[in-house]
């Protein structure tokens, strides 16, 4: 033993005991800094200099984007743009920002006063990190019942009843079995159920909206009387919509992601919550082309185009929600990039669903198992989710994934993520 081990006096850097702290919000950052007996003063401006949020904007125009870098320049932060930008053979560039909280603060406002858009750029900076940092509670209004998103991650639980569903066609098309299934769900945890009766898998051709409703109408009439939680209808059918909500049903949930005129018509004469999922070309062609440039960043462009356009049609924005739409026209390789950030999609101020349940991605990530030897993959996938702040997990197995999540969920609040109402707007504004 060497003499300063022996004496217990420590020696070299190890006496230090340098540690990266994990530090996932603002709230455990000022904890962090209070801990070292700091300045009270100094707690809120070191903890705004403390992470750097990178911010993505698409199609900034060529005499803004300089002017953008010089702002973050003065301030000591960044951007980065397109080499074209200086020798003008661009005409827009995609701009990643690279600032901390702070300086956006002193850069948002400074913009304002700027030409060439950069106003609206501000605005568009403002937006995305107060939509990204807020954890506030928001209801989401069922038709006859509602449910809050914003604290626990919600659990949506899947009643196929189809003949022909990937993991579990024809187990409950029979409805008395579906309403059976339905309410197992209900006392394993669902917080939402989402009853479908055409199936979306790859390949799968539309069902008639009479068949549909065939399916479909004695399951939501049971349930309607008497569920304790929102009732979800997966249809791609406005007049399947229509009569599902007045039987009883509390959301649109559109796999179409309301591209159709007459859905968009529809929810917005209805009032219902809806959720706008993406999906390239339809279920029958959406796997022939999964080529993307980007595909969060279009994925995101098409997200926000399909919500602007019901915005349009007369939707309140209370009743929009986005999903990403894992397996709808993606590989398994874009379904693991969207689920890694889909944080992100919070940016665009609706509530997130997602839904990776037994999905083949899945499936080859554990070396091409079967559908039925999934449960675990998609009990993980879920809890990666609800880390990156989805709300709501769309599950065939709600026992497992409550159980999962009741761990992320507790990861999450001990973050003190939940704790702030948005942390861009919360913290005092003055340096
Ligand atoms: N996935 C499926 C169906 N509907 N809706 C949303 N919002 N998000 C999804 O990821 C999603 C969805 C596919 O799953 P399933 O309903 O079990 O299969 P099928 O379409 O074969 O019935």
């Amino acid at each position: 033993m060497s003499g300063a081990a022996s004496t217990g006096r420590r020696v070299g850097p190890e006496r230090f005991r340098a540690r990266v702290l994990e530090a996932s919000s603002f709230a455990e950052l000022a904890r962090e800094i209070e801990r070292t007996e700091s300045d009270p003063e100094g707690v809120g401006i070191m903890t705004r200099k403390a992470r750097i949020f990178p911010v993505r904007l698409e199609e900034v125009p060529l005499k803004a984007a300089p002017l953008l870098k010089q702002e973050m320049l003065a301030t000591g932060a960044d951007s980065a743009h397109a080499r074209g930008i200086a020798d003008h053979s661009a005409e827009k560039s995609a701009v990643v920002l690279l600032g901390t909280w702070g300086q956006y603060r002193r850069v948002v406002p400074k913009l304002a006063r700027q030409p060439f858009q950069l106003k609206a750029i501000g605005e568009a900076i403002d937006l995305a990190l107060r939509r990204y940092t807020s954890h506030a509670p928001r209801t989401v209004r069922g038709v006859h019942r509602s449910v809050e998103v914003g604290g626990e991650t919600r659990v949506m639980g899947v009643v196929n009843v189809t003949p022909d569903s990937f993991s579990d066609g024809g187990q409950f098309l029979d409805p008395e079995r579906a309403i059976a299934h339905a309410r197992t769900l209900i006392d394993e945890g669902a917080d939402i159920l989402d009853l479908g009766a055409e199936s979306t898998r790859p390949g799968a051709e539309p069902v008639p909206a009479e068949e549909e409703w065939r399916r479909l109408g004695p399951v939501v009439e049971a349930l309607g009387k008497d569920s304790t939680v929102p009732l979800s209808v997966d249809t791609r059918s406005p007049e399947v919509a229509e009569r599902a909500i007045a039987a009883g049903a509390d959301l649109i949930n559109d796999v179409g992601g309301l591209r159709d005129p007459a859905m968009r018509r529809a929810v917005a004469r209805l009032g219902a919550p809806a959720i706008v999922m993406h999906m390239r070309g339809t279920p029958a062609t959406m796997q022939s082309d999964t080529t993307y440039r980007d595909v969060r960043a279009e994925v995101y462009d098409a997200l926000a185009r399909s919500t602007e356009l019901a915005l349009a049609d007369g939707v309140r924005p209370e009743q929009l929600l986005i999903d990403p739409g894992l397996g709808f026209g993606k590989n398994a390789e874009q379904n693991v990039e969207i689920l890694a950030h889909a944080g992100e999609f919070r940016c665009l101020g609706y509530p997130v669903v997602l839904g990776a349940s037994r999905k083949s991605f899945l499936g080859s990530l554990l070396g091409g198992v079967g559908v039925q030897e999934r449960q675990e993959a998609g009990v993980a996938a879920a809890v990666v989710a609800a880390l990156h702040g989805v709300d709501i997990v769309r599950t065939h197995d709600v026992r497992a994934t409550v159980r999962g999540l009741a761990v992320a969920d507790a990861v999450r609040l001990a973050g003190g993520r939940l704790s702030a109402e948005s942390e861009w707007s919360g913290l005092p504004s003055t340096e």
